[in-house]
Parts: structure tokens; C-alpha cells; sequence
């Protein structure tokens, strides 16, 4: 089999205890090195300080690794050579022996075969603007209707149309939670202004609602939508001038598909000299922390 699962991780899924799967894009596409690696284990610390076991996830020579090591991790914050691995991609990675770091929908993909439900990201990949012209929808949403995941995220990144995307995952079935919030969380801010449905106080409901889903079979993902803390956000307005300009830049440089997510992110983390760096990791260790509480709860209820 190309799948293998790391055995801390092997462990503690056989025990029953709390295990969080994170992705490898964030770290080969989504930052810089060295941040990235310092972040993908300082992610992986917060984890373990609340009781619960990371198992960080991406390929290697067509090995699905379900739990890479320090080293690893090392390894997919420097190489050059990783290649960004979304559903379609995985077959070619896995066949052709290659490195690849997985998004969001590979992640899932991957974490639902290794049997870990709760999974924790920065945020995802959705409608990017003028989707309804250029048809730019990332995978990332059509793989949260039919893949039995958790993700923990900081709502939808607001390089993206959040309105779009929102509809989006109503049309597909996805359930969207607000944890301690009214409103869709918009990654580098608090609140995007869109209403969610489901407003959840507590990680025990999550737990629940999780649980619900799974013993009636629903199939599909959830995602829960946990805003940056206040003190750490860009407002919308503030950002959003930043995110234009490198929108415009993206479209004079004829960047494309799965290239232009990495490249405004890469962007803006300039122009805001590195102040939307920092609002992006801390909005992925307050995801971390919340993660790791809801998958301990729904250890207890299994
Ligand atoms: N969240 C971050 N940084 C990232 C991503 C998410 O804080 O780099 C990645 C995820 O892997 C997500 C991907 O799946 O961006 C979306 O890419 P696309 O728009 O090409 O589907
Ligand atoms: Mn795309």
C-alpha cells in the first residue's frame, strides 16, 4: 500500500485516544521557510499540550506518511522539488514516486483512510473573485461534501468570495459551524459579515454534532469556522487594499490555477511586511488548540 501511518500515530488511533491530522501545503506553499517549519511544530506542540497525538500528513517517493517526523518536516519546509497535491493529483504523486505536500482535499482524503476525523488547517481553499467567470472553485469545497473529515479552519480565506463560497458549500450540503461566533470567520479577520447558521458554544456540541453525523451516516465533511482572536486580526478594510493589489499583480503575471493561491498569499505577506505572516500563524495555533480539545471530546464519546 502507498499509505503509511507513523507509529505514534498507529498507537494512539488503536487506543482510542485524540488524534489531529494536519496538512503539508501550508508548509511547502503556504509560508516561507524557515516560519514554516517553526510553525508546523509549534502546531504540533500545542497539540500534544492538550492531550492529544499530531499526525501531520503529505507524500514522500509516492508514500502517503500519516504523521511525519521533525525531519520530514524539515524537509517539506526546504525542498524545491514538492509538488501541491490536491484529489486529482494524488494518483500521479503516488504512481510516479514523487514528494508531495497535501491541501486541504488531499488531506482529508488522506486522514479518512488513516481513520483520524479531526483535522486542523489555516483556511480553505474556495470561490476565488470572478468565479463565476473563470470557474476557479478549489477542490477543497467539492471534497467537503463527500469526505468524512472535521476541519478546524479560520473560516475561508479572504483572498477568496466568501459570499460565493458559502453558497457553494450550502449547495453541497456542507455544514458550516461558527465556534463561539455569528458570523463566517474570514481568516486574517474576526468576521466576514456573513451569517452562519449554526453558532456552536462549546466543544462538547461540536462533538456531538460530529457524532450525530457520523451514526446517521451522513456522509461528508464539517467545518468549523473559528475566527482569529481579536487581537491578532487585520480589520477587512486594512487587508483587503493589500489583497487587491496583489490580485492585480497575479493577473499582470498571468498567474493560474493552482499557483495563485501560494502566490497572493506570498504576496500580501509582503506588502503587509509579514503582518499577515503573523495573523496567519496565529490564527492556525488558535485552530490547533480548538482542534485538539474537539477531537479529545469525541474520543470520549466513541
Ligand atoms: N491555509 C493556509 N495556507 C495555505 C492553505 C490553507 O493558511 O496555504 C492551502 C490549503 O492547502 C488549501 C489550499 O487546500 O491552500 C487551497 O488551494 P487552492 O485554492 O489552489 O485549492
Ligand atoms: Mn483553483
Amino acid at each position: 500500500m502507498n499509505i503509511l501511518i507513523s507509529e505514534k500515530v498507529l498507537k494512539a488511533l488503536n487506543n482510542n485516544q485524540a488524534v489531529v491530522a494536519l496538512e503539508s501545503t501550508i508548509i511547502s506553499h503556504g509560508m516561507p521557510y524557515p516560519q514554516n517549519v517553526q510553525v508546523a511544530l509549534q502546531v504540533e506542540k500545542i497539540i500534544e499540550e492538550e492531550g492529544a497525538v499530531p499526525a501531520t500528513i503529505g507524500i514522500i517517493n509516492g508514500v502517503a506518511i500519516i504523521g511525519l517526523n521533525k525531519e520530514e518536516i524539515e524537509a517539506f519546509g526546504q525542498r524545491k522539488d514538492i509538488l501541491k497535491v490536491s484529489r486529482r493529483d494524488l494518483p500521479y504523486v503516488l504512481s510516479q514516486k514523487k514528494w508531495g505536500a497535501t491541501t486541504v482535499a488531499a488531506t482529508m482524503i488522506l486522514a479518512q483512510k488513516a481513520g483520524i476525523e479531526v483535522f486542523v488547517t489555516g483556511g480553505i481553499g474556495g470561490v476565488h473573485r470572478l468565479g463565476n467567470e473563470t470557474f476557479d472553485i478549489s477542490a477543497d469545497l467539492k471534497e467537503l461534501s463527500q469526505t468524512n473529515t472535521t476541519v478546524v479552519c479560520a473560516g475561508v480565506k479572504a483572498i477568496l468570495d466568501l459570499k460565493l463560497t458559502l453558497e457553494y458549500l450550502e449547495t453541497m450540503g456542507v455544514s458550516v459551524l461558527g465556534y463561539k461566533s455569528n458570523n463566517l470567520a474570514a481568516f486574517y479577520s474576526t468576521d466576514s459579515g456573513l451569517p452562519l447558521d449554526y453558532r456552536m458554544e462549546t466543544v462538547q456540541e461540536i462533538a456531538n454534532f460530529i457524532k450525530t453525523k457520523r451514526v446517521f451516516k451522513i456522509d461528508g465533511g464539517i467545518l468549523i469556522s473559528n475566527p482569529i482572536p481579536k487581537k491578532d486580526e487585520i480589520p477587512n478594510e486594512e487587508i483587503n487594499k493589500y489583497i487587491e493589489i496583489a490580485l492585480k499583480l497575479a493577473q499582470e503575471k498571468n498567474i493560474k490555477g493552482k499557483d495563485i493561491t501560494p502566490f497572493l498569499l506570498a504576496n500580501i505577506a509582503v506588502l503587509t511586511k509579514q503582518k499577515s505572516l503573523n495573523a496567519n500563524i496565529k490564527l492556525i495555533y488558535n485552530n490547533a488548540k480548538l482542534g485538539a480539545q474537539i477531537a479529545k471530546e469525541l474520543s470520549k464519546l466513541s
